[in-house]
Protein backbone atom coordinates (compact mmCIF):
# COMPACT_ATOMS: atom_id res chain seq x y z
CA UNK A 1 0.00 0.00 0.00
CA UNK A 2 1.35 3.54 -0.70
CA UNK A 3 2.12 5.57 2.24
CA UNK A 4 0.31 8.74 2.35
CA UNK A 5 1.97 9.90 5.80
CA UNK A 6 2.76 13.47 5.37
CA UNK A 7 5.88 14.77 6.74
CA UNK A 8 6.09 18.93 7.81
CA UNK A 9 9.95 19.65 9.38
CA UNK A 10 9.92 22.81 10.87
CA UNK A 11 12.17 25.00 12.29
CA UNK A 12 11.35 27.75 14.70
CA UNK A 13 13.79 30.73 14.06
CA UNK A 14 14.33 33.91 15.91
CA UNK A 15 18.10 35.62 14.03
CA UNK A 16 19.60 32.88 12.97
CA UNK A 17 20.65 33.95 9.22
CA UNK A 18 24.38 32.54 9.58
CA UNK A 19 23.12 29.22 9.77
CA UNK A 20 19.36 28.96 8.55
CA UNK A 21 20.37 28.08 4.91
CA UNK A 22 22.17 25.08 5.81
CA UNK A 23 19.84 23.82 7.59
CA UNK A 24 16.58 24.38 5.29
CA UNK A 25 18.93 22.36 2.72
CA UNK A 26 19.29 19.44 5.13
CA UNK A 27 15.98 19.11 5.94
CA UNK A 28 14.48 19.55 2.80
CA UNK A 29 15.02 15.72 1.25
CA UNK A 30 13.27 14.74 4.62
CA UNK A 31 9.53 16.20 4.85
CA UNK A 32 6.83 16.95 2.54
CA UNK A 33 7.48 20.98 3.23
CA UNK A 34 9.82 22.79 5.17
CA UNK A 35 7.96 25.36 7.43
CA UNK A 36 9.96 28.22 9.34
CA UNK A 37 7.93 29.50 12.68
CA UNK A 38 9.69 32.96 12.83
CA UNK A 39 9.73 35.22 15.76
CA UNK A 40 9.89 38.47 14.00
CA UNK A 41 13.74 38.07 13.27
CA UNK A 42 15.52 41.56 12.53
CA UNK A 43 17.90 40.25 10.63
CA UNK A 44 17.54 38.34 7.12
CA UNK A 45 16.42 34.85 8.16
CA UNK A 46 13.11 34.99 6.64
CA UNK A 47 14.89 35.66 3.17
CA UNK A 48 17.15 33.14 3.49
CA UNK A 49 14.94 30.65 4.54
CA UNK A 50 12.64 31.54 1.71
CA UNK A 51 15.33 31.52 -0.98
CA UNK A 52 16.36 28.04 -0.01
CA UNK A 53 12.76 26.93 -0.24
CA UNK A 54 10.89 26.87 3.23
CA UNK A 55 7.53 28.65 3.72
CA UNK A 56 7.23 31.06 5.98
CA UNK A 57 4.80 31.74 9.28
CA UNK A 58 5.51 34.07 11.81
CA UNK A 59 4.67 33.73 15.45
CA UNK A 60 2.97 36.14 17.58
CA UNK A 61 5.96 37.26 19.14
CA UNK A 62 5.46 35.59 22.35
CA UNK A 63 8.15 33.03 22.04
CA UNK A 64 9.23 29.79 20.98
CA UNK A 65 6.34 28.02 22.36
CA UNK A 66 4.09 30.60 20.68
CA UNK A 67 5.92 29.59 17.37
CA UNK A 68 5.08 25.90 18.00
CA UNK A 69 2.01 26.43 18.53
CA UNK A 70 1.39 28.33 15.15
CA UNK A 71 3.33 26.19 13.24
CA UNK A 72 1.12 22.77 14.39
CA UNK A 73 -2.02 24.60 12.80
CA UNK A 74 -0.18 25.77 10.03
CA UNK A 75 1.72 22.74 8.96
CA UNK A 76 0.49 20.15 6.23
CA UNK A 77 1.62 17.31 7.67
CA UNK A 78 0.23 14.49 9.89
CA UNK A 79 3.61 14.39 11.35
CA UNK A 80 5.41 17.24 12.69
CA UNK A 81 9.39 17.22 13.01
CA UNK A 82 10.50 20.05 15.35
CA UNK A 83 14.24 20.54 14.60
CA UNK A 84 16.09 23.91 15.59
CA UNK A 85 17.84 26.53 13.07
CA UNK A 86 21.15 26.99 15.02
CA UNK A 87 22.65 24.03 14.09
CA UNK A 88 22.60 21.71 17.27
CA UNK A 89 20.62 19.10 15.78
CA UNK A 90 21.28 16.82 12.73
CA UNK A 91 18.94 16.69 9.82
CA UNK A 92 20.20 13.03 9.14
CA UNK A 93 18.67 11.91 12.47
CA UNK A 94 15.07 12.75 11.38
CA UNK A 95 14.39 9.23 9.83
CA UNK A 96 15.21 7.58 13.37
CA UNK A 97 13.10 9.77 14.86
CA UNK A 98 10.06 9.45 12.43
CA UNK A 99 9.86 5.76 12.35
CA UNK A 100 8.82 5.03 15.93
CA UNK A 101 5.64 6.97 14.70
CA UNK A 102 5.83 5.48 11.19
CA UNK A 103 5.59 2.45 12.98
CA UNK A 104 2.57 3.29 15.26
CA UNK A 105 4.55 2.63 18.36
CA UNK A 106 4.69 6.76 19.74
CA UNK A 107 3.04 9.63 19.17
CA UNK A 108 5.45 11.83 20.30
CA UNK A 109 9.42 10.66 19.85
CA UNK A 110 11.99 12.86 21.97
CA UNK A 111 15.71 12.79 20.29
CA UNK A 112 17.79 12.55 23.64
CA UNK A 113 20.78 14.20 24.38
CA UNK A 114 21.20 12.10 27.45
CA UNK A 115 21.42 9.04 25.18
CA UNK A 116 23.32 10.82 22.06
CA UNK A 117 25.67 13.00 23.76
CA UNK A 118 25.77 16.72 23.99
CA UNK A 119 28.24 19.40 23.21
CA UNK A 120 26.28 22.12 24.56
CA UNK A 121 24.88 20.95 27.98
CA UNK A 122 28.03 20.58 29.79
CA UNK A 123 31.08 23.03 29.57
CA UNK A 124 30.37 26.45 31.50
CA UNK A 125 29.00 27.07 34.93
CA UNK A 126 25.57 28.01 33.37
CA UNK A 127 25.36 25.33 31.14
CA UNK A 128 26.29 22.81 33.86
CA UNK A 129 22.75 24.10 36.16
CA UNK A 130 20.74 23.83 33.20
CA UNK A 131 21.95 20.02 32.70
CA UNK A 132 21.47 19.67 36.67
CA UNK A 133 17.89 21.36 36.57
CA UNK A 134 16.55 19.68 33.23
CA UNK A 135 17.93 16.09 34.99
CA UNK A 136 15.94 16.83 38.08
CA UNK A 137 12.52 17.66 36.04
CA UNK A 138 13.14 14.95 34.27
CA UNK A 139 13.15 13.07 37.04
CA UNK A 140 10.00 14.68 38.49
CA UNK A 141 8.54 13.98 35.31
CA UNK A 142 8.87 10.06 34.99
CA UNK A 143 7.90 9.80 38.81
CA UNK A 144 4.73 11.91 38.56
CA UNK A 145 3.59 9.64 35.22
CA UNK A 146 5.66 6.02 35.72
CA UNK A 147 7.30 6.96 32.46
CA UNK A 148 10.83 6.55 31.85
CA UNK A 149 12.65 9.34 29.89
CA UNK A 150 16.24 11.12 30.19
CA UNK A 151 15.91 13.91 28.31
CA UNK A 152 12.50 16.29 28.78
CA UNK A 153 13.53 19.64 27.49
CA UNK A 154 15.01 18.66 23.82
CA UNK A 155 13.45 20.69 20.78
CA UNK A 156 14.71 18.29 18.36
CA UNK A 157 11.29 15.59 17.96
CA UNK A 158 8.74 14.61 16.01
CA UNK A 159 4.51 14.22 16.99
CA UNK A 160 1.56 13.51 15.72
CA UNK A 161 -0.09 16.82 14.46
CA UNK A 162 -3.72 15.76 15.92
CA UNK A 163 -2.19 15.28 19.37
CA UNK A 164 0.13 18.11 19.11
CA UNK A 165 -3.26 20.23 18.50
CA UNK A 166 -5.36 18.11 21.53
CA UNK A 167 -3.56 18.26 23.98
CA UNK A 168 -3.96 21.93 24.83
CA UNK A 169 -0.92 23.37 24.78
CA UNK A 170 -0.38 26.82 26.43
CA UNK A 171 3.66 27.84 27.03
CA UNK A 172 4.83 30.85 25.20
CA UNK A 173 8.51 30.49 26.09
CA UNK A 174 10.84 27.18 26.16
CA UNK A 175 8.94 25.59 28.66
CA UNK A 176 6.74 24.59 25.90
CA UNK A 177 9.01 21.24 25.44
CA UNK A 178 8.40 20.04 29.14
CA UNK A 179 4.58 21.00 28.98
CA UNK A 180 4.48 19.07 25.42
CA UNK A 181 5.87 15.62 27.35
CA UNK A 182 3.47 15.81 30.05
CA UNK A 183 0.14 17.03 28.79
CA UNK A 184 1.07 13.91 25.96
CA UNK A 185 1.56 11.65 28.66
CA UNK A 186 -1.27 13.18 31.00
CA UNK A 187 -3.79 12.55 28.01
CA UNK A 188 -2.49 9.22 27.67
CA UNK A 189 -0.84 9.02 24.15
CA UNK A 190 2.79 7.64 24.21
CA UNK A 191 6.42 8.58 23.65
CA UNK A 192 9.69 7.40 22.82
CA UNK A 193 12.75 8.57 23.01
CA UNK A 194 15.49 8.01 20.33
CA UNK A 195 19.74 8.43 20.81
CA UNK A 196 20.79 11.82 19.09
CA UNK A 197 24.11 13.82 19.49
CA UNK A 198 23.30 17.54 20.39
CA UNK A 199 26.12 19.47 18.77
CA UNK A 200 26.86 23.47 20.11
CA UNK A 201 25.80 26.60 18.45
CA UNK A 202 27.28 27.53 15.72
CA UNK A 203 26.69 31.22 15.78
CA UNK A 204 25.55 33.30 18.27
CA UNK A 205 23.87 32.59 22.31
CA UNK A 206 20.58 30.52 23.19
CA UNK A 207 18.06 32.88 23.83
CA UNK A 208 17.36 30.83 27.28
CA UNK A 209 18.86 33.05 29.99
CA UNK A 210 18.32 30.64 33.21
CA UNK A 211 18.75 33.05 35.91
CA UNK A 212 15.67 34.92 34.42
CA UNK A 213 13.27 32.35 33.27
CA UNK A 214 14.10 28.96 35.86
CA UNK A 215 10.86 29.99 38.11
CA UNK A 216 8.78 29.61 34.66
CA UNK A 217 10.36 26.06 34.49
CA UNK A 218 9.04 25.17 37.83
CA UNK A 219 5.78 26.98 37.60
CA UNK A 220 5.22 24.89 34.11
CA UNK A 221 6.16 21.77 35.90
CA UNK A 222 4.04 22.31 39.25
CA UNK A 223 0.84 22.50 37.02
CA UNK A 224 2.06 19.85 34.90
CA UNK A 225 1.87 17.28 37.87
CA UNK A 226 -1.13 18.60 39.24
N1 LIG B 1 9.53 31.12 16.39
C1 LIG B 1 10.42 31.42 17.35
N2 LIG B 1 11.58 30.72 17.47
C2 LIG B 1 12.44 31.07 18.45
C3 LIG B 1 12.17 32.13 19.36
N3 LIG B 1 13.23 32.23 20.24
C4 LIG B 1 14.12 31.28 19.87
N4 LIG B 1 13.66 30.58 18.78
C5 LIG B 1 14.33 29.48 18.09
O1 LIG B 1 14.25 28.32 18.91
C6 LIG B 1 15.40 27.49 18.70
C7 LIG B 1 16.07 27.18 20.05
O2 LIG B 1 16.58 28.38 20.59
P1 LIG B 1 17.95 28.45 21.38
O3 LIG B 1 18.15 29.88 21.76
O4 LIG B 1 19.03 27.80 20.59
O5 LIG B 1 17.63 27.62 22.70
P2 LIG B 1 18.42 26.37 23.31
O6 LIG B 1 18.85 25.51 22.16
O7 LIG B 1 17.43 25.69 24.17
O8 LIG B 1 19.57 26.96 24.05
C8 LIG B 1 16.31 28.26 17.74
O9 LIG B 1 16.15 27.75 16.44
C9 LIG B 1 15.82 29.70 17.86
O10 LIG B 1 16.07 30.47 16.70
C10 LIG B 1 10.92 32.84 19.22
O11 LIG B 1 10.60 33.78 19.96
N5 LIG B 1 10.09 32.44 18.21
MG1 LIG C 1 20.11 26.01 20.68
Amino acid sequence: MEDITKISIVIPTKNEEKTIAGIVDDCLPYGDEVLLVDGHSTDNTREVASQHGARIVLDNGHGKGDGLRVSLREAIGDIVVFIDADGSHSPADIPILLQPLLDNEADLVVASRMRGGSDELHGTVSEFIRLVGSGIITQVINLRYGANLTDSQNGFRAIRREVGLKIGLKEDIFTIEQEMIMKVLKNGFRISEVPSHEFARKHGTSGIVVSKVWHRYIWCLLKGII
